[in-house]
């Protein structure tokens, strides 16, 4: 057998709700990539939807991680960070990439603060700028088109999009620093939604499309994100792994949808899972 290859995590973990640590971790690991965690904060929920959550903000602890995991020697074939908590939090990020990048790693971004046109609650107009610049560090980036427009300072608008503004806002966004985007919630008619890719090292833009569930499922960037990263770890080009992250995400909506589920709850990924590793050529 091959050693594992290795991903550093950097989200916060809600203890109920179904996103980022909660997500990452059972995902990335059943996808055979060996999945090291850094918590950014505990909370007992996510904050969509959910009043009365306790918040442990953990921002003491990036630093002495970071310099307790560069004393061992670890090294990560890919860093990946969603929700962060504060502005501290993306100076602190930014150090750990400086501390762990090297030439063959790749750095993804989920510059995780809004989306249907509203920046969470939590975040400021500094916060926006703060995230910029931790996106110029990063290799991939996967923003909604809500922190597409935050990120680019442009208006949002709901949509249907057109072919030209997409890979507008796709050639905007790659020239402040990475070269690959995946932009979701792209949709340019009311039955399909799904993803674009653009790689600026050779120019091409691809969409992944599956049929449009009605409903705001939460969690499900992050679902999209880790099964994103996983098919990269696997070998798979990012145009592929783009079509299977969007196929498991919207696999495991269905099933919510199907069963009733508060769409507060997040999706039914656990499930999903063989479908994820059937297309990631993971099973026997
Ligand atoms: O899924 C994004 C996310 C992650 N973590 C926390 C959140 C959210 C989105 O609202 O509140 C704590």
């Amino acid at each position: 057998m091959n050693e594992l290859k290795r991903v550093a995590a950097i989200h916060d973990i809600s203890g109920f709700g179904k996103c980022s640590l909660t997500v990452a971790l059972p995902i990335i690991s059943a996808a055979g990539i060996e999945t090291t965690v850094l918590p950014t904060a505990v909370l007992s929920t996510h904050t969509g939807g959910f009043s009365g959550f306790t918040y442990r903000d953990l921002t003491d602890d990036i630093a002495p991680v970071t310099r307790h995991w560069q004393s061992l020697g670890i090294r990560f074939d890919a860093i990946y960070t969603g929700f962060l908590g504060s502005f501290e939090q993306l100076e602190l990020v930014t150090r750990f990439f400086e501390t762990f990048k090297t030439n063959g790693n790749i750095i993804l971004v989920d510059p995780v603060m809004a989306d249907n046109g509203e920046l969470y609650k939590i975040f400021s107009v500094e916060f926006v700028r703060g995230m910029k610049k931790l996106c110029e560090k990063a290799d991939i980036i996967v923003p909604n088109l809500t922190e597409a427009a935050f990120l680019l300072e442009e208006t949002y608008f709901p949509g249907p999009y057109t072919p030209e503004y997409i890979e507008g806002l796709l050639k905007k966004l790659s020239a402040f620093g990475p070269r690959k985007i995946v932009l979701t919630g792209v949709f340019f008619n009311d039955e399909d939604l799904g993803a674009a890719t653009y790689d600026a090292n050779t120019g091409e833009v691809t969409y992944a499309f599956e049929k449009r569930i009605p409903g705001y499922y939460h969690g499900t960037g992050d679902v999209f994100g880790s099964a994103l990263l996983s098919a990269i770890m696997n070998n798979f080009t990012l145009n592929e792994a783009a079509s299977i992250a969007v196929r498991f995400t919207v696999s495991a909506i269905r099933k919510t949808a199907a069963a009733g589920t508060d769409i507060r709850f997040g999706v039914n990924f656990e499930q999903t899972i063989p479908e994820l590793l059937s297309d990631l050529k993971l099973l026997p």
